[in-house]
């Protein structure tokens, strides 16, 4: 081969088993190059052109995933909520203890009491847990300020994460997930307060990704909830909603009207709400953590949004109420056990579909020429471990970009 149709890369890691959730499949003998963060190669170790490399890594056989995405979380918000944790225990209901003064609105009080630089170093625990295992992209919502202010430092921190750590950051804006004391009995003027001013500002200020709220008895209403996806399009915001949660408000057969990028929860999700979303797209973001936290006892329609082709995503949903949960690993082994997913449906859900869910397939999410180099390599005989095992971690190296 002479010298011309030798190809430079940065990196390239070779004697691999690449399970690369694209139309490839796996590849046994496979091998990624990386130019400037982005995959140049990726393929069987024989049909690769000839690369000269900065750094050649030998895998010695480990598999290599995309890098992980947790396409739901509430990562950032002060204090917790073991007490609480505690009184359910005891028999109180996750709505009567949200009636009674606590829930969201006892996270929002600690939350506004914390600065910025606060809300960050609380949440890097969390965040370093994540990409401990592999994570590489992470939606964080707000949702725990509630006012304008508040909010936008929830997303300022949320951005600083990104920064703080080698992991690329998507923010949402959930301002409509609870009922803040000053707007008591006046849901509708705090919707407005949404729609009026604080999607306006956390677009201005480019501090949004998206916008999401919570469509529910304890949330908001469908009305109220389509008000604030009127404001979120007027600002090009794209959509996304915890819906059918703790009931049936048909919030998903909405969010599919709008477009949504995801519907999440989906308990309580009817027929007409699982066609509304394969006709629209709209990805289902299945939460096993919070399911199993509040000791749900109906799981998510998953056979009919398999036999429909709604695609999958599966995330932590991590937040101090409903779940705890800082780990992808037991997201899929919980989605698994409970709700019944296949391994393929568990990684692709926390790869492919998560980036689907977020709007960034065309950039992370497989193993694909074009995209970022953002890698996980594992120390498995086989991709099944990922979701069988509980409490291990057999993370051998996580790749973000340059990283
Ligand atoms: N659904 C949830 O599971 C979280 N938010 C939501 O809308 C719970 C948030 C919390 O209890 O703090
Ligand atoms: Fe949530």
């Amino acid at each position: 081969m002479n010298s011309e149709s030798v190809l430079s890369c940065d990196r390239l890691w070779q004697n691999a088993r690449l399970a690369t959730m694209a139309a490839s499949g796996v590849v046994e003998d496979g091998v990624i190059a990386c130019q400037d963060s982005q995959i140049v190669y990726v393929g069987s170790r024989t049909e690769a052109p000839a690369f000269r490399a900065a750094e050649v890594v030998d895998c010695a056989r480990r598999w290599i995933t995309p890098g992980l995405i947790d396409c739901h979380t509430h990562l950032v918000h002060a204090s917790d909520r073991a007490h609480e944790f505690e009184l359910r225990l005891a028999g109180a209901s996750y709505e009567e203890i949200a009636l009674a003064g606590g829930g969201i609105v006892s996270t929002m009080k600690a939350t506004r009491a914390a600065s910025e630089a606060e809300l960050v170093e609380a949440a890097v625990p969390r965040l370093d847990a994540l990409i401990a295992e592999g994570v590489t992209t992470i939606e964080i919502k707000s949702g725990y300020g509630l006012s304008l202010d508040d909010e936008l430092k929830m997303l300022r921190a949320a951005r600083r994460l990104g920064e703080a750590r080698g992991v690329m950051v998507k923010t949402s804006l959930l301002a409509a997930h609870a009922l803040p004391p000053e707007f008591a009995g006046d849901a509708d003027g705090y919707v407005a307060h949404i729609c009026d001013a604080i999607i306006p500002a956390a677009a201005r200020a480019g501090l949004a990704d998206a916008v999401d709220g919570f469509c529910e008895s304890i949330g908001f209403t469908p009305a109220q909830i389509e008000r604030v996806f009127q404001a979120a399009k007027a600002h090009d915001l794209p959509v996304k909603l915890h819906a059918e949660q703790l009931s049936n408000s048909h919030g998903a057969a909405l969010a599919a009207r709008y477009g949504a990028l995801s519907a999440d929860h989906l308990e309580h999700l009817d027929d007409a709400g699982v066609a509304a979303m394969a006709c629209a797209g709209t990805v289902a973001v299945l939460l096993p953590g919070a399911y199993y936290f509040t000791r749900e006892t109906l799981p998510p329609p998953i056979a009919k949004l398999r036999a429909a082709g709604v695609p999958m995503a599966l995330a932590t949903d991590c937040n101090p109420g409903t779940s705890p949960l800082s780990s992808l690993l037991l997201a899929m082994n919980l989605g698994a056990t409970l709700f019944r997913l296949t391994v393929e449906e568990c990684l692709a859900g926390i790869t492919r579909e998560a980036a689907r869910a977020l709007g960034i397939l065309d950039q992370v999410g497989t193993l694909e020429v074009g995209k970022s180099c953002d890698l996980a390599i594992w120390d498995i005989e086989r991709p099944a471990e990922l979701v069988y095992r509980i409490g291990a971690n057999p993370l051998h190296q996580r790749v973000w970009r340059r990283h």
